[in-house]
């Protein structure tokens, strides 16, 4: 058994909480990073010596561990190999796409599944390293799915919780991957697996009974060697103060107010704020924008399109692609339909400070979300937390997890029914101010009553109680 260390709180993700800030002079620290996650287990870390056992980001690099607002970083490193093997090659070209429906064809490599494994075994390791006897321990998504039974043959008197934050596929597309069996093994050995949806925790159930020797009635999955394992959904949601601080803020609605001038001061602003991922469904949304100026049912001066498209994983070859797609769809459609000076869609590639990005929201009459699968999406809850003004309208793919909490006041829509998608982004912009007001305020009372504090408070209890 591995020494026994001090923390009696662990988290476990592919990142680390923190990004490395270089200064002029060349000496660096570490800054925290902006995220729901960190926020909501922080208070958790300062109260029981916690620790947080993940990868600083750059390859080959391996800092001590070291301690910042009160919490242990631990530092797993991964060389340049593994970076390619482990996260862009298994994680983000076989996984990914695999529980997001196939939307692109996963890639099945030997190679990069043994590399997945041997990172996986290092993270294990290292938390049995830090973790206190008995301490809980809370493994965070795709990337290290075989986390919880390493961890748990290394130490069995650990408390071990697992949460997917991507959907979980069904048996008909799970089936493909060459190593279901050890994924499904991988995470038994927690005591709790945590889903965004209900959907996705039958899945998990259904699949682990029929490729393993366990048994599963309903949420209780039993596995060969005699154990319970618990499967539940946990719908994740967002840092609701951090947003509502923000557009208290006279200065953010000042902006917000500057950007429809810029703009164009347009009657409709439409917005979609996504990672440049084939998963959000931007290429359908600017098709359906598309047609509607095409067919003059909207004109450029009277609605604009701003697509913020966080650059992301520019490494992977799908991404690539994607990226050359959507450019050369915003630019035929700039040619098409803008003049000097307006353009009918601006696209930004490019990755904003949080203030910035509020701002935009807050001056978004139409908040189009409109993923093919989406785990939860965020951004949906953050747009409804920051109008505190109860204007907007907020258009939400059906296949977005938050379209469970959100579809009484969102309206619902199939992104691949591009008739159905510009029906609705008309119906929204046509809202009148009543039904608008009483849209938002469903919408609110959901946001508002489940936040990310909530969130992990309540997976963090189920855990104690597994
Ligand atoms: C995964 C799952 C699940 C975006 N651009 C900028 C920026 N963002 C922020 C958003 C939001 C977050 O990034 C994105 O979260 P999403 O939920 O929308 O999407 P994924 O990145 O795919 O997240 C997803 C989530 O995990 C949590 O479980 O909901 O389904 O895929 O907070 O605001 N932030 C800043 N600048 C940007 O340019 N600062």
């Amino acid at each position: 058994m591995a020494d026994i260390g001090k923390s009696s709180f662990v988290v476990v993700a592919n990142r680390l909480p923190v990004d490395r800030v270089v200064s002029i002079d060349g000496s660096a620290t570490w800054r925290r990073s902006p995220g729901g996650l960190v926020t909501a287990l922080a208070p958790v870390m300062r109260s029981v010596e916690g620790a947080w056992v993940g990868w600083t980001g750059s390859p080959d690099d391996a800092p001590d561990p070291f301690s910042t607002d009160d919490m242990d970083l631990v530092a797993v490193p991964l060389s340049a190999q593994e970076v390619g093997e482990y996260y862009e090659g298994f994680s983000n070209a076989t996984l990914w796409p695999l529980y997001h429906d196939v939307i692109v064809a996963p890639e099945y490599h030997r190679e990069w599944w043994d590399a997945y494994r041997r990172v996986n075994d290092r993270f294990a390791h290292a938390v049995a390293g830090v973790a206190a006897e008995e301490a809980v321990v809370f493994v965070q998504d795709y990337q290290l799915q075989l986390v919880p039974a390493i961890l748990r043959r290394l130490r069995p008197d650990l408390k071990i919780g697992f949460f997917l934050h991507i959907p979980f596929p069904p048996t008909e597309l799970f089936a493909q991957l060459p190593w279901r069996r050890q994924i499904l093994e991988g995470l038994l050995g927690a005591d709790l697996v945590g889903f965004q949806r209900e959907g996705a925790a039958e899945n998990f159930a259904s699949l682990a009974e029929r490729y393993t020797d366990a048994t599963a009635e309903s949420r209780q999955v039993r596995t060969a060697d005699g154990r319970t394992v618990h499967v539940q959904s946990f719908p994740i949601s967002i840092d609701v103060s951090e947003i509502t601080d923000l557009v208290s803020d006279p200065d953010v609605l000042a902006r917000s107010d500057h950007i429809r001038e810029e703009v164009g001061a347009p009657k409709h602003m439409l917005l979609g704020v996504d990672r440049l991922d084939y998963t959000k469904g931007i290429g359908h949304r600017l098709k359906a924008f598309g047609e509607l100026l095409a067919a003059g049912d909207l004109t450029p001066d009277e609605a604009v399109m701003v697509q913020v498209a966080t650059p992301s994983r520019e490494r992977v070859e799908a991404y690539q692609t994607l990226r050359d797609d959507i450019e050369l769809q915003v630019g035929r459609m700039n040619g098409e339909y803008g003049t000097i000076g307006q353009p009918a869609v601006h696209y930004l590639h490019s990755s904003y400070e949080r203030v910035e990005l509020v701002s935009l929201l807050r001056a978004a009459d139409v908040m189009v979300v409109t993923p093919l699968r989406d785990g939860m999406n965020l951004v949906a809850k953050e747009y409804v937390a920051a109008r505190t003004d109860l204007g907007g309208a907020l258009v939400l793919s059906e296949f977005a997890g938050a379209a469970d909490e959100l579809g009484d006041g969102a309206f619902l829509v199939n992104p691949h029914d591009i008739d159905g998608l510009k029906r609705t982004l008309l119906a929204a912009m046509r809202l009148d101010a009543a039904e608008a007001t009483q849209r938002m305020k469903l919408l609110r009372e959901r946001v508002l009553s489940n936040d990310i504090t909530r969130w992990a408070e309540s997976f963090l209890t189920s855990l104690r109680a597994a």
